[in-house]
């Protein structure tokens, strides 16, 4: 490298990259497993896209739509569907995992990836979880390593047709290497939380983390 080369400027984004890295923030000892091992233990492929809810599917158009983000970040927003559709939008491949033991392979997904939002508000130090609400009252909470996967997106699209409302349109999050409980339908808000705190099902008996390869169905108390 020359003498001249211009150093690359370090934005508060790539020092808080770089920080992430360094810290290994969004690591979840996640291993590539081989093929045979596809499937998570007690589950069963299905062909078909079974729709699970609390009975209640909130009819949100995207001019009505809104995603609010608060909490423990640098930035807080409020996004509507053109600012949503102005962000980066990428694709993605992956299994749905459902603790009620169904497994259905290869969805193609179009969204937004998480790191992407991430980038936008970037997270304090001290967030270390996300509560995530939907539009018909529903609760999740995720550790933010896992929020961050590489391959989570807050999904539009599904097999290149927009999301049905029955299955969470327009916006909902996808994280694969999760029970899907975690991908909420009808996406309104991500609060950045110091502590992960339980969602509605996680104070009703499942898991905080709900990893299908080790079968983190349910509590243990
Ligand atoms: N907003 C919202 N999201 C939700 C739920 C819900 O009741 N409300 N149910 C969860 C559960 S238990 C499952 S298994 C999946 C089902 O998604 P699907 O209906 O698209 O298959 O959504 C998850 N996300
Ligand atoms: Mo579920």
């Amino acid at each position: 490298m020359s003498d001249d080369m211009p150093e690359p400027e370090v934005t508060k984004l790539t020092s808080t990259k770089r920080k992430w890295a360094a810290e290994g923030k969004f690591l979840t000892g996640r291993i590539s497993r081989p093929e045979t091992e596809r499937l998570p233990p007690g589950q069963h492929l299905v062909k078909n896209w079974p729709v699970l809810d609390l009975g209640q599917q909130p009819e949100i158009s995207r001019e009505r739509w809104r995603l609010d983000v608060r909490g423990l970040v640098m930035h807080p927003i409020t996004l509507n569907w053109q600012d949503f559709e102005d962000l980066p939008q990428s694709d993605s491949l992956s299994d749905i995992h459902c603790v009620t033991t169904w497994s259905r392979y290869d969805n193609h997904w179009k969204g937004v990836k998480t790191r992407d939002l991430l980038d936008l508000v970037l997270p304090k130090d001290e967030a270390n979880a996300v509560m995530l609400t939907s539009y018909d009252g529903y609760t999740t909470n995720l550790p933010l390593s896992d929020f961050a996967a590489d391959d989570a997106l807050l999904v539009t699209n599904w097999e290149g047709q927009p999301l049905t409302e029955e299955h969470g349109g327009p916006v909902r999050l996808v994280v694969p290497h999760l029970y899907f409980w975690k991908s909420a339908k009808w996406l309104s808000r991500i609060e950045f939380l110091r502590d992960d705190r339980p969602g509605f099902w996680e104070k009703n008996g499942y898991h905080m983390r709900g990893d299908p390869w080790a079968e983190e169905r349910y509590s243990d108390d």
